[in-house]
């Protein structure tokens, strides 16, 4: 895959992208990353990005100029003919649609992303308008601009593309992508300041672990952002442990800590 970033601050990437499963993948030639600085591709003598907002009001206005020019200087580097689709520019705003995991697995399987970088005072409409395919925010809270939420969309692209994680296995466990947030997990020692890891973890019994993985993930999906279980993928014996802890709960049990322990119907 190979992302153009356009930004004003190219020297905030560096780090990011020259640590760990990310520089493997930049190493391996899995990912190219262009940083385009906007300033470059304004032309007059004191290289002016922003200007006043027209109609008045607080802040400073990108202006469209430099932001099309870089665009298109681009697409033509890529070879890319206007109309022929698939091609995403993307404006970095937080008017944007939230980001997610779906997005991410979206903008993974396509060969060229374009990113742009807003700045959060405002970035000319006409960008907007005619330039950019799509708009993402990645939370509701203020940035100073799109840099840190270009980084963030990169990194979950990046670790979806094939090749770039050790085991794909792993992306199949990843909270999210189940639809379900991950199960608690331990390594050793087996006692750390008196505090025991679960028996059945080390019961050597795969059949028993998977279930209590399954439920131990439902039980903090439940508890933490119960709005993911209407979209997840669960079986009808998971929906009914939901239903029954959900019961225990209005009933005023406990039962929604995560650390209680609940046997299941087949159990009893
Ligand atoms: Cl994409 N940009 C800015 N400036 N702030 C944000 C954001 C983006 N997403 C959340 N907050």
């Amino acid at each position: 895959m190979r992302v153009d970033i356009l930004t004003l601050f190219p020297q905030m990437f560096q780090s990011p992208f020259s640590a760990g499963i990310f520089q493997r993948a930049i190493d391996q030639r899995l990912v190219e990353v262009n940083l385009h600085n906007i300033r470059d591709y304004s032309h007059d003598k004191h290289h002016v990005v922003d200007d006043y907002a027209y109609g008045g009001g607080a802040g400073m206005i990108l202006k469209p100029e430099p932001i099309f020019e870089a665009v298109e200087t681009v697409k033509s580097d890529i070879g890319f003919q206007e109309g022929s689709g698939g091609l995403p520019v993307i404006l970095l705003t937080p008017q944007g649609r939230p980001f997610s995991q779906s997005i991410a697995q979206e903008l993974s399987r396509g060969k060229y992303l374009i990113l742009i970088c807003g700045r959060y005072e405002g970035v000319d409409e006409r960008v907007r308008e005619h330039l950019v395919t799509d708009e993402i925010s990645i939370g509701d809270y203020v940035l100073n601009g799109g840099e840190l939420a270009a980084m963030v969309v990169v990194d979950a692209v990046v670790r979806l593309l094939p090749g770039v994680l050790g085991s794909e296995a792993s992306l199949l466990d990843d909270s999210y992508v189940a639809g379900l947030l991950e199960y608690p997990q331990y390594t050793r020692p087996q006692v750390f300041r008196g505090w025991t890891v679960p028996e059945v973890l080390l019961s050597g019994n795969h059949a028993q672990i998977a279930k209590w993985h399954r439920e131990q993930a439902i039980r903090r999906t439940l508890k933490r952002r119960p709005e993911l279980l209407d979209k997840a993928d669960l079986r009808t014996a998971e929906r009914q442990l939901v239903d029954r802890l959900k019961a225990e709960f209005h009933g005023g049990g406990v039962v929604l800590e995560e650390s209680a322990s609940l046997q299941s119907t087949s159990d009893k």
